[in-house]
């Protein structure tokens, strides 16, 4: 056999392993999406799917077509040259009009679920500030008042790591934590937060991904959907222990989300101040 001939034939198997392994890891869903714990993850893993169903045949179209073109046209003999046109009016704005409408469809879309993630939170909504820092997170929960007391980077001190205002009355009653709980099905608002440098907000099982800038306060509202422990890592290199800054979010029934709050420690009693 040819020399050709054997490379061809070895190029062919290694497309057929290619596309069995791809079948295998992706289809079976060994390498896919982290479980999903989110009322709008949905939306975000609904827009996923479809753009990857779009350009994914889009690919597979374009190269089974450009692997026929260079079988069909190839050289057979000397004298043959190829066809030239500068230019047809109808296939350019073919070309350009179909993936301008379908890319305006995924954007619209994609925006709108961003507003909706971005945008005011339902009246009800449970505030919960996400503290970053170098390298853990943080979390406040409110006290019976049901307001957040006052954070900033300049309160922070040995026996005060949450950097709540020691003098706002509205903090007294707040209840901090390590670890994230969150009620089931229960709208939560988390306003993010930096005592240093740029960490990311990154919860996987709600499908967002929030950078916590210091001296901004950045936000994003959701719906926890799944019972279970979701890590939290976070998604900005943000110096020496950055792979260290991992934690976990529990969501949890009401009950339990209450009598888990009710066992943790108050800004109070942290500080040493009278509720
Ligand atoms: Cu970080």
């Amino acid at each position: 056999m040819e020399r050709s001939g054997i490379h061809g034939i070895l190029f062919a198997l290694a497309v057929v392993v290619l596309v069995l392994v791809g079948v295998i890891t992706i289809g079976d869903r060994w390498w896919w999406l982290p479980p999903l714990a989110s009322v709008h993850g949905g939306q975000i893993d609904n827009l996923f799917t479809i753009t990857l169903a779009i350009t994914g045949s889009v690919f597979v179209l374009v190269h089974l077509l450009l692997a026929y073109f260079v079988w069909r046209y190839r050289e057979r003999s000397a004298e043959q040259r190829a066809y030239f046109y500068l230019e047809n009016r109808p296939l350019e704005v073919t070309y350009t009009l179909i993936p301008a409408l379908v890319l305006t469809g995924l954007i619209t879309a994609g925006t709108r679920a961003w507003f909706e993630i971005q945008g005011p939170p339902p009246q009800n909504a449970l505030p919960i500030r996400v503290i970053g820092e170098q390298f853990a997170w943080r979390f406040q929960y409110p006290g019976a008042d049901g307001q957040l007391g006052r954070f900033h980077p300049r309160f922070v001190s040995e026996s005060n790591p949450f950097g709540i205002d020691p003098d706002d009355p509205a903090g007294r009653d707040d209840i901090v934590a390590t670890e994230l709980h969150v009620p089931l099905n229960r709208p939560v608002v988390a306003y993010i937060d930096s005592k240093d440098v740029l960490h990311s907000f990154f919860v996987p099982a709600l499908r967002v991904k929030q950078d916590a800038v210091p001296g901004m306060t950045t936000r994003f509202w959701f719906v926890a959907s799944q019972v279970g422990m979701y890590d939290i890592p976070c998604a900005e290199l943000c110096g020496q222990g950055h792979y260290i800054m991992r934690g976990q979010m529990v969501v949890e029934s009401d009950a339990a989300f209450e009598s888990w709050l009710a066992q943790q420690p108050t800004i109070a009693t942290m500080l040493g101040l009278s509720q």
